[in-house]
């Protein structure tokens, strides 16, 4: 790897020449353009992030779960400069190449379900979402869908509607999207009686308020994401998912899975779904699908896929040459350097070390997540009272020793873990370790 894989801060963070650019963005971008770490990059790849003064920062956000395969994968770099000489967009719909037909065979060969597939691309994870809506109601011939709480799915007008939390993402955006429904979600930590009696208690809730609010038969699809990402890495009490997907085959409903954030063996396994081996009618990715080069994807069962009439769907950038060979070159490298397995082992590595920190810090209220995607939940010790001051606390002392860690939750009390897939183990231990220091500061 080119870029040396140690941490090194050698100024305050961020440091004079990010604090220049981040003057120049205050003057020149808007305010709700949100900054988590306000360290400006000149370079990234494997473990860390370089920035402007000459830091380099242990990442442990991949960009919210895109660089799976780490920043500037070779294989990625290889396949993309080449593409870039060749030709950079013709419209896929005006006249086609073969980079994107065989990312879509690959995605229809690697999603669950060994069932007759289509998919076609888009530009983002929310696009691709309302892309799956508008097929499932195409399809049905149904309106209503249904979501659950602590779901994100996007920023656009239906994909904000479908999101769960107000601030910031819905405050004073609506009107929002009509025949969007939400029901339970089986969350834990969370659960009035408790973990054990979650899943069943919750599937039944959601079911019911399905059946009795809205009537099966006027839904058209049930959107999930099989670990809540920013809504604090929950990941539903095991059974709640197949029982969700039961109902929707049952009622001729289509089970949506969103694996934007969940997806390319983030979670210890390629798919997250695969977990309790749910197949879903339409899967839904983005971010990792190709180390950061905008792509998203719809992969659905072909007899809705291709209900959808010619020109129903598409988009002028959708399956852009560049991101299409991007997206082989991350599949290339998922396979070849058996990132699954890195996930599984990152997961082994931080679980415990989490777990023990339980046990010492009151403050850590739950530990949890698969793989690669690991959070942890702060509260007021003692108690499940939501500690998002604290989340804070521990955030900024992170940043300043030079570890990069995002915040997620409902409630702005988790911190959440998604390290590259090739993080080198030497950096994941001194991050954990850095973390511990400022859990323990509090
Ligand atoms: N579905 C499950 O996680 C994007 C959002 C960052 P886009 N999550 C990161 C922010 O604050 O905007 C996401 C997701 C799930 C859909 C999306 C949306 O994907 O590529 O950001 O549109």
């Amino acid at each position: 790897m080119s870029i040396p894989q140690e941490r090194r801060v050698v100024t305050a963070i961020p440091g004079p020449k990010s604090q220049e650019l981040l003057a120049r963005k205050q003057a020149a971008v808007p305010s709700g353009i949100g900054t988590t770490l306000p360290v400006f990059v000149t370079r990234a790849g494997g473990g860390v992030v370089q920035d402007a003064d000459g830091n380099s920062l242990i990442d442990f956000g991949s960009g919210i779960a895109v660089t799976n395969v780490g920043n500037a994968a070779p294989k990625v770099v290889e396949r993309v400069t080449r593409q870039v000489a060749d030709f950079t967009h013709t419209c896929f719909m005006v006249t086609p190449y073969e980079s994107y037909v065989a990312v879509c065979e690959k995605l229809n060969e690697l999603t669950p379900g060994d069932h007759d597939k289509r998919t076609f691309l888009v530009n983002s994870g929310a696009e691709a979402v309302e892309n799956a809506v508008k097929v499932a109601r195409h399809a049905t011939g149904r309106q209503a869908v249904v979501v659950f709480d602590h779901g994100y799915h996007g920023r656009t007008l239906l994909t904000m509607t479908l999101t769960a939390k107000n601030m910031p993402y819905k405050h004073r955006f609506g009107p929002f999207a009509p025949e969007v429904y939400r029901v339970p979600l089986a969350y834990p930590f969370r659960w009035p009686t408790g973990p054990e009696n979650c899943a069943e208690e919750a599937a039944a809730q959601a079911i019911d308020m399905i059946s009795k609010q809205v009537g099966a038969e006027n839904v058209a699809a049930v959107v999930i994401e099989p670990i809540a990402g920013e809504g604090g890495f929950i990941e539903p009490a095991k059974g709640f998912l197949p029982r969700i997907a039961e109902f929707c085959r049952d009622n001729g409903i289509v089970f949506v899975a969103d694996e934007v954030q969940t997806g390319f063996a983030r979670t210890g396994t390629l798919f997250a779904c695969e977990d309790e081996g749910v197949v879903p009618d339409i899967i839904v990715t983005a971010k990792g699908i190709a180390g950061g080069l905008p792509l998203a994807a719809v992969t659905g069962r072909a007899e809705l896929m291709d209900k959808v009439h010619v020109g129903g769907l598409g988009g002028t950038y959708g399956g852009n040459p560049l991101a299409c060979e991007a997206a082989l070159g991350v599949l290339e490298t998922i396979a070849e350097e058996d990132l699954v397995g890195r996930a599984r082992r990152i997961g082994e590595i931080m679980l415990p070390r989490l777990r023990a920190m339980k046990e010492r810090f009151g403050v850590i209220g739950d530990v949890r997540g698969r793989g690669a995607m690991i959070a942890i939940e702060l509260v007021v010790p003692g108690t499940k009272e939501p500690n998002p001051t604290a989340v804070q606390e521990v955030v900024k002392r992170c940043h300043a020793e030079g570890l990069l860690v995002l915040t997620a939750g409902t409630y702005g009390n988790v911190l959440r873990f998604l390290p590259p897939l090739v993080i080198p183990e030497h950096l994941l231990d001194e991050g954990l370790g850095i973390l511990e220091k400022a859990i323990a500061a509090l």
